[in-house]
């Protein structure tokens, strides 16, 4: 039986006659960074300021070190807590648009890779992926499996990826990228391998006064630009670009589109980011 609610005048209305629209919904496969810097946090957050409904399945929880450096400790989530989490997410809503973050392990990737395959007709149009490939606390070893695994298992199924300067090195097989050409280069190449939109993301490694980022779905690349704000990486700059995207995909914008006011977005975060104790400042989503 359809669900009703109370009207204005007391009548039982249909939940749809009743309620202005409804946000698209969105959601992040993510890990949790503690101060909120980087991961999950900062993807709601700016689900949350470009006006969709977000969700969380939790992969990870990443706390940083004050008095070593500040490592990153790491500490998966049980994988079949991970399943759990999408199984309900899944089973509540109708989601528009995923984001897939840190996944850190391949027993979290493989369960991942299984819930949106098993969802066969019902996986979103748009599943941005943001290849996290290597967090500091890891062991070397097993980052490497989890590379392998993520190109594997996790890459076939986006339909849009955001490598920053060393993941699109990992992903293109170039071995420098040091110019606006090069990054361009890498974007092709990583399109034609697995046929997702790229953002290839510059930040402050390519030589110039511009961040720089590519778009490439296959037809003629574009370079985003916007003047560097400082020399130094701020911590959550790439998350916050790909949960924006993913927001605006979800929303109904075109990949170019989406890429385009994510850069923007970014770009202001930069600017009023929050000044932490650690050596690196956070976006804040404004
Ligand atoms: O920025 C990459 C990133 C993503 N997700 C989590 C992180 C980090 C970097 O620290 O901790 C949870």
């Amino acid at each position: 039986m359809p669900r009703t609610v109370g009207g204005e005048d007391g009548r039982m209305v249909s939940p749809s006659a009743a309620a202005p629209a409804r946000p698209p919904v969105t959601l992040t496969i993510a890990g949790s960074e503690s101060t909120g810097g980087a991961g999950a946090q900062a993807d709601l957050r700016t689900f949350q300021s470009l006006d969709t409904f977000g969700m969380v399945a939790l992969t990870c929880i990443v706390s940083f070190d004050p008095k070593a450096d500040w490592g990153h400790r790491f500490v998966p989530v049980d994988p079949r807590v991970i399943g759990d989490q999408l199984e309900a997410e899944f089973a509540c809503y109708d989601v528009a648009a995923v984001k897939i973050g840190m996944l850190g392990t391949p027993a979290t990737i493989d369960v991942v890779a299984q819930t949106l395959t098993g969802l066969g007709t019902a996986l979103p149009a748009h599943v941005v992926l943001d290849p996290v490939l290597i967090c500091k606390g890891q062991e070397p070893g097993a980052a490497l499996d989890t590379d392998t695994a993520l190109k594997h298992r996790i890459l076939p199924l986006a339909s849009f990826v955001t490598p920053n300067h060393f993941e699109a090195m990992a992903l293109s097989g170039l071995e420098e990228i040091r110019t606006e050409h090069d990054l361009v280069e890498a974007a092709r190449r990583i399109h034609d391998a697995c046929g997702a939109v790229v953002l290839a993301k510059g930040g402050v490694r390519i030589e110039g006064s511009e961040a720089i980022d590519v778009f490439y779905d296959g037809t003629t690349p574009h370079v985003l630009r916007a003047p560097k704000v400082g020399e130094v990486a701020v911590s959550g700059a790439g998350c916050t670009l790909a949960a924006a995207v993913t927001a605006e995909l979800a929303k109904g914008a075109t990949p170019l589109e989406a890429a385009t006011t994510a850069k923007e977005f970014v770009t202001r975060g930069i600017k009023q980011r929050m000044i932490s104790a650690a050596p690196f400042d956070a976006v804040r989503q404004v």
